[in-house]
């Protein structure tokens, strides 16, 4: 058995929108007690501290491209902070907004590329995040890492990918906000996208068991992209973009069971976390509760557990 080593990578970017306070993400999970939950489960954590991205920018006039500047430079942070991490171990990306993505998921497709793997990534998110800078009716570039990480045109200035991601090897699980343009994208390239309404109809375990098997017979790895706006903002209240009809504690739950018992996953980003709307930490003690899951807590062991 090789180590379980897991790397806590503090990314507070907060300027993917124009609402402030996913700055104080990171210390959130810290707070929470994300390390010592992973140390039961038999994970040793390496925290590598926050990386030391633009902190905050004016708001851009309503219709233009917020931070982009700022955006560009934390997307050269991560991508590289995460291609070094996946070297030494599974990066947990605590965030930060969720622009963070376009440096992460760069990062580890960079890696896996380099090791000859296919790059899977699945994003759990009531949102598609698949505008572009030319697209966005918001101007927040969180709405866009699925377009930048897959090759999209439109990210002039951004680092140049490495190992764009294949538009079939992305999943969405959980839609249910997605805009015109968007769906447009999604449909043209072929990416797996499974709405709110699909979930209510077979479930969640079912479509998920379809994705995973897709990654384990491409000998892929997978990376999963953890949006507070997932969950039912009625467990999760903590991020400034709440869409009602989210995924249930149990449904949450399960993902991350299955998740963990498929053995593919092999970084995360916790994104969206806005504590300054937090209810006593409720929703950064969820989020620290999936991540246990995904890391193995259980009530049984399915796999050896027998009423015989
Ligand atoms: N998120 N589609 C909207 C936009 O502004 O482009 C919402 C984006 C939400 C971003 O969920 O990370
Ligand atoms: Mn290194
Ligand atoms: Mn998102
Ligand atoms: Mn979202």
């Amino acid at each position: 058995m090789g180590t379980q080593n897991c790397i806590l990578i503090g990314a507070g970017m907060d300027c993917g929108k124009r609402r402030r306070g996913c700055v104080m993400g990171p210390d959130a999970y810290r707070t929470a007690g994300l390390a010592e939950t992973l140390a039961e489960l038999g994970w040793q954590s390496e925290d590598r501290g926050n990386v030391p991205g633009p902190v905050w920018v004016e708001n851009a006039p309503t219709g233009e491209v917020h931070a982009l500047a700022e955006t560009i430079e934390w997307t050269r942070l991560l991508t590289e902070a995460a291609e070094d991490a996946m070297a030494h171990g599974f990066p947990i990306f605590l965030g930060g907004d969720h622009a963070l993505s376009l440096g992460t998921v760069a990062g580890v497709a960079a890696h896996a590329k380099r090791e000859g793997k296919p790059q899977f990534v699945l994003w759990l998110d009531a949102h598609p995040d698949i505008n572009t800078p030319q697209t966005t009716t918001s101007g927040n570039l969180h709405g866009t890492p699925i377009a930048y990480v897959t090759g999209q045109a439109g990210f002039e200035g951004f680092p140049e990918l490495k190992a764009p991601v294949p538009p079939e090897n992305v999943c969405f699980i959980g839609l249910r906000s997605v805009d015109a343009p968007e769906r447009a994208s999604i449909t043209e390239a072929g990416m797996t996208a499974i709405d709110m309404r699909q979930i209510d109809e077979s479930g969640i375990a079912a479509p998920l068991s379809e994705f995973l098997a897709r990654v384990e017979a491409a000998g892929g790895v997978l990376h999963v992209s953890l949006d507070v706006d997932f969950l039912d903002p009625s467990i999760a209240p903590a991020v400034g973009t709440t869409v009602p009809g989210g995924a249930t504690f149990r449904e949450a739950h399960l993902v991350m069971e299955m998740l963990h018992d498929s053995g593919l996953v092999t970084s995360l980003d916790m994104v969206e976390l806005n504590p300054f709307l937090d209810d006593r930490g409720r929703t950064a003690n969820l989020m620290v509760d999936l991540a246990a899951s995904l890391f193995g807590r259980r009530v049984f062991d399915r796999r050896t557990h027998s009423h015989s």
